[in-house]
C-alpha cells in the first residue's frame, strides 16, 4: 500500500510540474499588497498530497507566496499541526492574528475561499 501511495504521490508531482499554472504578471504595488497579506499565513502540507497540490496550483495562480511546512518530513510542523491544529491532516492553513494567536484552516475548498477573500475575490453566486 505504502508503495502504491508512493507511485501516486510520484505521478501526482510530475503532472502538476507539467501543468503548473502561470503566475500572473502583478505590479510592484501588489506585490507588496499581497507579501503583506500573506505573512501572516502558513500552510502545512504533506508534499504529494492531491489536496495540498490542489491548494499551492491556486496560490500560484493567484500570485499569493504562502509560506509551505512540510508535516510529512519536518516533526516539529507535524507535531505543530496535530496538537495545535487538531488533526494531522492537510492542507491546513495557519493563520496569525495580530494578538499572536492562531487560528487553523482544514480543508482545501475553504482555504482557497478564505485566500481568495484576502484579496478582494468573491466565488461567484450560485445559480438558481
Ligand atoms: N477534504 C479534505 C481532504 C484532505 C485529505 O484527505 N488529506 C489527506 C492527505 S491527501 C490527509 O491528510 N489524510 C489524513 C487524515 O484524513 O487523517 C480537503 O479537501 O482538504
Amino acid at each position: 500500500m505504502a508503495v502504491v501511495r508512493f507511485i501516486l504521490g510520484r505521478i501526482i508531482l510530475l503532472i502538476d510540474f507539467l501543468t503548473r499554472p502561470k503566475k500572473p504578471a502583478l505590479s510592484a504595488e501588489e506585490v507588496a499588497n499581497y507579501a503583506a497579506i500573506t505573512a501572516p499565513l502558513a500552510l502545512y502540507e504533506f508534499p504529494s498530497c492531491p489536496f495540498c497540490v490542489k491548494v499551492k496550483r491556486h496560490f500560484r495562480r493567484r500570485g499569493l507566496e504562502i509560506e509551505l511546512r512540510n508535516a510529512k518530513k519536518d516533526i516539529v510542523y507535524r507535531k505543530q499541526l496535530a496538537e495545535d491544529g487538531g488533526k494531522l491532516k492537510a492542507p491546513c492553513l495557519r493563520i496569525k492574528s495580530d494578538d499572536g494567536s492562531h487560528t487553523w484552516l482544514y480543508e482545501s475548498d475553504d482555504i482557497i475561499a478564505y485566500v481568495d477573500s484576502l484579496i478582494g475575490i468573491t466565488p461567484p453566486a450560485a445559480a438558481h
